[in-house]
């Protein structure tokens, strides 16, 4: 296959309600789409960086810049066997994963549409419905937080995920944990904003049944993660430190992570997150499918990953209203807690050609 460009296009989608992490708040998403175009077909990519290197040291017009000066002209010419080539041909470049995910991701939806082929039977699904879970914001006041728990609770969601931080974490938990009682799925994300000397104060969720907490200490503390785990009975779960198999392997070797919780995007595309699901499988540890607040293109390919056998927990695989009103693709609608997961060719959906046109900020052509 041979590529004839990638177009780049900038939508911008206002989010349902602002969503609350440790390091800041979001009220919209600026997301940086990527068509790639060959002669048979067009796949689209969807990167996950936000507008400042606050989550990774990646950010939008950063992503743009490497995937218009580096990344296109690495591959212009090339013949392409297929999407798989991608990874080995732009490893020369060092990071900037997020950029190169969205570059595979459309490079893959093209071959697989023309191939006829799904996602979900390139990457090795064995499920046609995934469960979903949810990731519930930092609010001002804990009533508020209780009552939208108890709305994603109602409807339908089998697993809750907290974002907490130093002055919303324990009582938090605890008020949760008495409200939704012993039996649903709970965990929290602290998003690297505590300290290994907060150990004793972490130790104090153990009491919650909690299925894990993920990222408390920052991106580079593997080590610091494996110390933390020796103190908890709380499992850990790495998020920003899991940036590769090789990086999987190795905080799984050293006792820093039981879980594992994989982004396409913070991995370098769906193939590597494929390989990081072959690691964890063979060591005994489960995974589950984290998310970026895609929208319907990037929540496809996550519910298609998701559906993988070693993804044995529920991902913040949510439903397209959880964040937007309007998605650029069909959307994707729960139903007794579960999405289906696509089976048409590519992606298996596509953005809608008006709804794409109407939010759409910037486009721009770069030729291989
Ligand atoms: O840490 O999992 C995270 C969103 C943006 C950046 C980091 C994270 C998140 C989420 C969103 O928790 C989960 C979702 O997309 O449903
Ligand atoms: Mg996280």
């Amino acid at each position: 296959m041979k590529l004839e460009g990638l177009e780049l296009r900038r939508v911008a989608m206002p989010l349902v309600s602002p969503f609350r992490t440790s390091f800041g708040t979001q009220t919209a998403k600026d997301i940086l789409l990527v068509k790639a175009v060959t002669a048979d077909a067009e796949g689209w990519g969807e990167c996950v960086t936000l507008p400042t290197p606050i989550y990774s040291p990646e950010y939008t017009d950063g992503a743009v810049d490497v995937i218009r000066r580096m990344i296109t002209p690495e591959l212009a010419g090339v013949e392409l066997a297929g999407a798989h080539m991608i990874g080995e041909r732009l490893e020369k470049f060092k990071g900037h994963r997020m950029a190169k995910a969205a570059v595979e991701m459309a490079v893959l939806d093209a071959e697989l549409r023309a191939a006829g082929r799904s996602f979900a039977r390139e990457l090795g699904a064995v499920h046609e419905r995934v469960p979903c879970g949810v990731s519930v914001g930092i609010m001002d006041e804990i009533p508020q937080l209780l009552d939208a728990v108890d709305e994603y609770l109602d409807e339908g969601y089998v697993r809750i995920k907290l974002k907490i931080e130093p002055g919303w974490d324990v009582d938090v938990v605890r008020a949760v944990r008495e409200r939704i009682g012993d039996d649903v799925q709970l965990q929290v994300d602290a998003n690297t904003a505590y300290t290994l000397s907060d150990a004793q104060h972490l130790a104090r969720l153990d009491e919650f049944g909690l299925l894990l907490i993920e990222q408390p200490l920052e991106e580079d503390d593997v080590l610091g993660h494996a110390d933390l785990a020796r103190q908890l009975s709380t499992p850990i779960c790495l998020d920003e430190s899991i940036t590769s198999a090789q990086t999987t392997a190795a905080a799984i070797r050293l006792g820093a992570t039981s879980i594992v919780n994989i982004k396409p995007g913070r991995v370098g595309g769906y193939l590597e997150a494929r390989r990081i699901h072959d690691v964890s499988k063979a060591s005994g540890v489960p995974v589950w499918c984290g998310g970026m607040v895609e929208s319907g293109l990037g929540r496809a390919a996550n519910i298609a990953l998701a559906a993988l056998p070693g993804f044995t927990l529920p991902g913040d695989v949510s439903a397209s209203d959880r964040f937007y009103r309007t998605d650029l693709t069909e959307p994707f609608v729960m139903k007794d807690g579960h999405l289906t997961v696509p089976q048409a060719p590519g992606l298996g959906v596509a953005p809608i050609p008006e709804i794409l046109d109407e939010l759409t900020t910037w486009t721009e052509w770069v030729p291989m």
